[in-house]
């Protein structure tokens, strides 16, 4: 297994839509072990392969608190099938934003169609913090970040912070 790299906004690789996996093969079974590790060393509960420089429709969660036992969830091609009328708001965070955290009200509950890693449909259905994260991570499979669903002035003050952080990280280097 291999800890990938965790691609930081601003950064066009986040924008990008990304495409349907046709087979589940051994390649992709690798890159869901390897993002699943890189994951839990991040630390985080979410993680979508367009994070690590991959725009395909692979996202893996894994909301286990510390001290109880890994949950791994990995979900290929996820679509949703069902949202309730009811939102739910949650403070999210990203690990393609450090530090950066906002309030986001989504659905509370949903329902997703999905392959697991042995290439099977199945079929979740999630609310609370799995919901909100299935929500999230699945934003990013079209290319959207959490600080596209807050206005323009919230989203370019916290864009502008994490180009600075970058630009120095740069000069350091
Ligand atoms: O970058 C990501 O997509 C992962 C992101 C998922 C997420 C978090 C909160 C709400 C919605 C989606 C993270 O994992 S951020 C880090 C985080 O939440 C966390 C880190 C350590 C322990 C517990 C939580
Ligand atoms: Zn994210």
């Amino acid at each position: 297994m291999a800890l990938l790299p965790i691609i930081t906004a601003p950064d066009p690789r986040l924008k990008v839509k990304s495409t349907r996996i046709e087979r589940v093969d051994t390649g992709v079974r690798r890159l869901i072990d390897d993002m699943l590790e890189t994951m839990y060393q991040a630390p985080g509960i979410g993680l979508a392969a367009v994070q690590v420089g991959v725009p395909k429709q692979i996202i893996v969660i894994d909301i286990a608190r510390e001290g109880e036992k890994a949950a791994p969830l990995k979900l290929i091609n996820p679509e949703l099938t069902w949202v309730s009328d009811e939102d739910a708001t949650y403070e999210e965070g990203c690990l393609s934003l450090p530090e950066q955290f906002a309030e986001l009200a989504r659905p509370a509950a949903i329902e997703v169609s999905h392959l697991d890693y042995d290439g099977k449909r199945q079929t979740l259905k999630a609310e609370g913090l799995l919901a909100v994260c299935i929500q999230h991570e699945m934003d990013h499979l079209q290319g959207i970040l959490f600080v596209d669903h807050l206005s323009a002035l919230k989203r370019n003050i916290i864009l502008r912070k994490l180009l600075k952080q970058k630009k120095l990280q740069a000069a350091e280097a």
